[in-house]
């Protein structure tokens, strides 16, 4: 099974132009507590390389482009983020990585929480020891 999941977002657009609304309690499986955005990166930096515990999101890249990998410790894929009306979910246990952001890029993101820098997982070692044990403890209950 992919570890990219998308959500569409309904365009509401007229001859002025377009529109997306975003609401609580439809399209985003979640309850929106944050919401972030990323730009003007550098050209050339790469920004993640980390998981969350627990955290959920859905990143949107507004305008421009950039580049998402996600991995689940055993599967790594990666994915062009360039459409104003999708957004991809990355659940809890994901490390993710995103790499060549143009120079325009917008990254909106929408956080099942706040900010908490104890439910980081910044280190790809222990991210590993983690999502194994987690694997075993499932294969156990089975
Ligand atoms: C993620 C990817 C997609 C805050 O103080 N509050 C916030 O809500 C966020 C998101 C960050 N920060 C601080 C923590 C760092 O000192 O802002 C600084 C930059 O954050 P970070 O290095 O974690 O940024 P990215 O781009 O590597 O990762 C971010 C999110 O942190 C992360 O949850 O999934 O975007």
């Amino acid at each position: 099974m992919s570890l990219i999941k998308w959500i569409d977002f309904q365009t509401l657009g007229d001859e002025r132009g377009s529109l997306v609304s975003i609401e609580q309690g439809k399209v985003v499986p979640f309850e929106i507590k944050r919401v972030y955005y990323i730009y003007r990166t550098a050209e050339g930096v790469s920004r993640g390389y980390h998981a969350h515990r627990n955290l959920q999101q859905v990143a949107i890249c507004l305008v421009g482009k950039c580049r998402m990998v996600l991995d689940d410790g055993v599967t790594r894929e990666d994915v062009w983020l360039d459409c104003a009306t999708k957004g991809i979910l990355i659940e809890g246990g994901m490390w993710r990585e995103m790499h060549d952001f143009s120079e325009q890029c917008v990254l909106l993101v929408l956080a099942s929480a706040p900010y908490d820098e104890a439910d980081y997982i910044r280190n790809y070692e222990e991210f590993l020891a983690i999502t194994r044990q987690s694997r075993i403890a499932t294969s156990l209950q089975c």
